[in-house]
């Protein structure tokens, strides 16, 4: 295997769709099913907060999202968690400023895709040093979702981000919805990733399926 190009990472951040078992009302493998059948183009398993699952009944749990992503074409990815991702044999890991050392989750990860959480100019820098794939830039917007995330932030990083003629994939987080997406690929961003706002949705395929259409819109074909 070889790492990711950028062009093909670029291309799966469009629609990242994020979710655990407790990020929704419904029954969580029906709802990522349909968020996977209206158009994600990536999806990232994020079991933690309150009730969420551990041990056995994680594993059992990140199988069946795991399989449900793999009928869809989907590459499944881990938050966090660097021997689960190992031990599913899944797509990439995503890993935030306190989990981990980045040059060393690469070291042992090998070829599978890496994101990094950045909040600041020079930890977009040092996570493409230390061999991220992407990096994931928020909270843009408030969000209710997480409840010890860094100051909302807005678009302007990713603008500074992209002055400076840095390239690294990079898609946004926090607080996104259908009616706010636009401006974060417009500020440089290849992509925006959500949960509640498909998790919570009333209809998570209508709502996946809204987002791929935004985003296309908005995004410079290559
Ligand atoms: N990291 C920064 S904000 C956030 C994470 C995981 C939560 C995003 O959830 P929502 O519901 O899309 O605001
Ligand atoms: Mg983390």
């Amino acid at each position: 295997m070889t790492r990711i190009s950028r062009e093909m990472m670029k291309d799966l951040l469009s629609v990242y769709f994020i979710m655990g078992s407790n990020n929704t009302e419904a029954e969580p493998l029906s709802v990522v099913q349909k968020a996977l059948k209206g158009g994600v183009t990536l999806f990232q398993f994020r079991e933690k907060g309150s009730n969420a699952l551990i041990g056995a009944d994680q594993l059992a749990f990140a199988e069946k999202m795991q399989s449900a992503c793999r009928k869809a074409g989907v590459p499944f990815i881990v938050n966090d968690d660097v021997e689960l991702a190992v031990k599913l044999k899944a797509d990439g890991v995503h890993i935030g400023q306190d989990d981990a050392d980045a040059k060393e989750v690469r070291a042992a990860i090998g070829d599978m895709i890496l994101g990094v959480s950045a909040h600041t100019m020079s930890e977009v820098k040092q996570a493409e040093a230390d061999g991220a794939d992407y990096v994931g830039m928020g909270p843009i917007y408030p969000t209710e979702t997480k409840k010890d995330t860094k100051a909302v932030q807005g678009v302007s990083l990713i603008e500074a981000v992209r002055r400076q003629g840095i390239s690294i994939p990079i898609v946004g987080i926090g607080g996104i919805t259908l009616e706010n997406a636009a401006p974060v690929i417009e500020a440089g961003a290849d992509g925006v990733s959500m949960i509640s706002a498909i998790s919570m949705a009333q209809d998570p395929e209508e709502s996946a399926q809204h987002f791929y259409q935004v985003i296309q819109k908005q995004k410079p074909t290559s």
